[in-house]
């Protein structure tokens, strides 16, 4: 029998199990941050870290400016690594393998993310899904980044990742995102370059991940400037694309992967 609180909230309310109880569960968090040259752009980042991030990985791309000594500055308790191999997706590998949390966020180092989203992408990773990643074409989204260029050239390959993969996203070209660790392996990444996040997409999609978009707005680098080439760059994601869709012989994926 059970009693009636006050509110109209039953006694045993407490102690039986609900829908969303899961959510209840605190699971790790770790950081990712892949930063070459980002002195003047960490402290803004780090100081808006929310709790629910357990430990921050910063992976240093031979940085020439005072990268390393700025987040150990801001943030005495980041790991700091050095990546292995050249380019952005090289960075994010390393951080992937040093990473100890059950949940894997990675975030730009040059302020054109919000650490204060974190949460809406732990929400979704506690909600049952397995990758999670940011769309600045979702309601609640935005960009003050994309110049002209690089926004046709992102919807292009938005268009061909819909259309290989039977997939209905929104955006496809942006690096915040979060998965769980647990499907490292299954993620298979080998991409180097800025490539890595249409890599990621891919697999997910190829492996059946179950995926969510989050509303995310993306803000002007604070200072410096990209490494990224809009055309040589956006053909690396496409040439990706083509290769790992599902279906393709693996003597092609193997061709692109040896470039
Ligand atoms: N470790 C490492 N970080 C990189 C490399 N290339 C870019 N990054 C970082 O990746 C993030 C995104 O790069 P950015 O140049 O802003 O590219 P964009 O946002 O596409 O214009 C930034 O934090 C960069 O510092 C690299 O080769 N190594
Ligand atoms: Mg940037």
């Amino acid at each position: 029998m059970s009693t009636t609180m006050p509110g109209g909230r039953r006694a045993d309310d407490r102690v039986l199990r609900r829908a969303g109880d899961r959510a209840e569960l605190r699971h790790t968090v770790s950081l990712i941050v892949p930063a070459r040259d980002e002195a003047l752009n960490i402290p803004w980042v780090f100081e808006q870290i929310p709790r629910c991030v357990d430990e921050v990985v910063l992976v240093d791309g031979d940085s020439t400016d005072a990268t390393l000594r700025m987040a150990s500055t801001c943030l005495p308790s980041v790991r700091t690594v050095r990546q292995r191999g050249t380019g952005k997706g090289s960075a994010l590998r390393t951080g992937f393998a040093a990473a100890t949390g059950e949940y894997v966020v990675m975030i730009d180092a040059d302020g054109s993310m919000t650490p204060a989203e974190i949460p809406h992408y732990i929400h979704f990773l506690d909600h049952g899904y397995d990758f999670v990643k940011g769309s600045r074409y979702l309601a609640g989204g935005g960009s003050l980044d994309l110049t002209a260029i690089r926004s046709a050239g992102n919807r292009a390959l938005l268009a061909v990742v819909n259309r290989l993969y039977g997939a209905r996203l929104t955006d496809l070209c942006y690096g915040y995102c979060a998965f769980r660790r647990s499907f490292l392996e299954t993620l298979e990444l080998r991409a180097t370059g800025f490539e890595i996040e249409a890599e990621m997409t891919a697999h997910a999609l190829r492996k059946g991940l179950r995926i969510a978009e989050v509303p995310s707005t993306e803000l002007p680098r604070r200072s410096g400037r990209s490494h990224l080439h809009a055309v040589s760059d956006g053909r690396r994601v496409l040439r990706t694309l083509i290769a790992e869709r599902p279906g393709a012989r693996p003597t092609q994926t193997k061709a692109v992967r040896e470039r």
